[in-house]
């Protein structure tokens, strides 16, 4: 059990075009960068509408669908990839409840969203979603292997 808790994962992570709007993307990195994760892949991004319906193909028969990828499409985001143990639920962890007015303070969306169809980033769902979306979000070549230097100047 605690070998598959300690399970290094991978996960996409990405501020919706509100929170490029907002100013928030390095506000939303920093929380990222602070808990302790390593970033993978970086990018801007102008999404098409197929990426989009792709993405969010789950929920393809709910009402809101059509204005969820309107608002995904409406400028740009910004694609991270994310690697660490437990990172998956970690990240959703940091990111709040999907209604930012039940995300707890403390949580990017508790913090800075008040709306959940504006709520300013998305992270995977399961370790199996953050594969599948990081392959869909990002071409080969655009992600960095690298080991994190152990900062000699801090001690
Ligand atoms: P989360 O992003 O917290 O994983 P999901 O996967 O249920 O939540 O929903 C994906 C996205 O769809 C949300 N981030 C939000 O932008 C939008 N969404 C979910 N539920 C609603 C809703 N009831 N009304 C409008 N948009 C919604």
């Amino acid at each position: 059990l605690v070998a598959a808790l300690e399970q290094v994962e991978e996960t996409y992570i990405m501020v919706k075009p509100d929170g490029v709007q907002r100013g928030l993307v390095g506000e939303i990195i920093s929380r990222f960068e602070k808990k302790g994760f390593k970033l993978t892949g970086l990018k801007l991004f102008q999404c098409p509408k197929e990426l989009a319906e792709e993405h969010y193909k789950d929920l393809s028969s709910k009402p809101f669908f059509p204005t969820l990828i309107e608002y995904i499409t409406s400028g740009p985001v910004v694609c991270m990839a994310w690697e660490g143990v437990g990172v998956v639920a970690s990240a959703r962890k940091l990111i709040g409840a999907t209604n930012p007015l039940q995300a707890e303070p403390g949580t990017i969306r508790g913090d800075l969203a008040v709306q959940t169809g504006r709520n300013v980033v998305h992270g995977s769902d399961s370790p199996e979603n953050g594969k599948r979306e990081i392959a869909l979000w990002f071409k080969e070549g655009e992600l960095c292997q690298w080991t994190p230097a152990q900062a000699p100047w801090l001690r």
